[in-house]
């Protein structure tokens, strides 16, 4: 089944590859038409102009040949929704049963959302990568995100090995914020995982980036990122350090809620 979907894969990223070639081409004829057009007086270039066929031609398969990229790029799209779906759905019934035999439950909030293409193209640029689909597929593993919030740290792991426990979910990379924080204090653990998708083709191991943090760090990586976004203004190192120290105000009493939890055998 999984050789099958790499198959799928393939044939779809080979057929990307060969859209992007022909992007190439299809612009060179149009630079090469408007260059006709300019100069229709001449015998000489009216003679190419039969044989390339006229300008307006020329266009036409430019423009049949981007909506074909788009349609693909939405295609892409609805499957890193569909596993956006696949795994919250999981995330929910993992809290639902949770919450029946311990009276509480274990995950506060989920959101997910689907990185926008202005995201996605200056994430591929950064990286140095080439716009293509066969490239953003390969490379780009967080495009169907799902952030979910715990109340207590140990939620966030338990959460997280009864995810990965299941055998439709693939784990392919963790990053251990939580553990190993950022230098500016953001904590949360990252995983990118691969879920399962069953399509009217077939199944397809669907890429998503599953964020998972307490409610004490959202509230830091929100209010943060928010007075980050103002990319006009300017934050100095003096509140660098002041951020850095909510941060660790925020770790602390997460440490001091688990304590009581564990005091209180929560
Ligand atoms: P958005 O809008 O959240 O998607 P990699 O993917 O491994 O090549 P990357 O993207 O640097 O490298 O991965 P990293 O650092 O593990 O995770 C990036 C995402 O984590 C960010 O997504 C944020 O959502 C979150 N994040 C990481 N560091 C910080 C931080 O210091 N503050 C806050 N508030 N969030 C952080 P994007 O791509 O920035 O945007």
């Amino acid at each position: 089944m999984i050789q099958k979907m790499d198959e799928n894969v393939t044939n779809i990223e080979e057929t990307a590859d060969e859209k992007v070639n022909t992007d190439t081409t299809m612009n060179e004829k149009a630079v090469e038409a408007e260059h006709m057009e300019a100069e229709q007086a001449d015998p000489e270039v009216e003679q190419q102009d039969e044989e390339a066929g006229d300008s307006a031609a020329s266009y036409l398969p430019l423009a049949a040949d981007q909506l074909d990229l788009a349609k693909q790029y939405k295609q892409m799209m609805l499957i890193y929704e569909a596993g956006i779906r696949q795994l919250t759905t999981k995330l929910q019934i993992l809290n639902r049963e949770f919450e029946q035999s311990n009276d509480r439950n274990p995950i506060e909030n989920i959101k997910s959302r689907i990185k926008s293409a202005e995201s996605i193209a200056k994430k591929m640029e950064r990286k140095g990568l080439p716009m293509t689909l066969s490239c953003l597929t390969n490379n780009i593993f967080d495009i169907a995100g799902i952030r979910v919030i715990c109340p207590f740290i140990t939620d966030v792991y338990e959460v997280a090995r009864m995810l990965l426990s299941q055998t439709d979910v693939e784990l392919v990379q963790v990053k251990d914020y939580i553990r190993e924080p950022k230098e500016n204090g953001y904590r949360s653990l990252h995983l990118i995982v691969k879920i399962n998708v069953f399509f009217s083709d077939g199944m397809r191991q669907v890429p998503v980036e599953v964020q998972m943090r307490t409610i004490a760090m959202n509230f830091w990586a929100s209010t943060e990122h928010q007075l980050r976004y103002k990319k006009d203004k300017v934050i100095t190192p003096e509140m660098h350090a002041r951020l850095k120290k909510c941060a660790d105000i925020m770790a602390d009493a997460d440490y001091q809620m688990q304590k009581l939890a564990e005091e209180i055998h929560f």
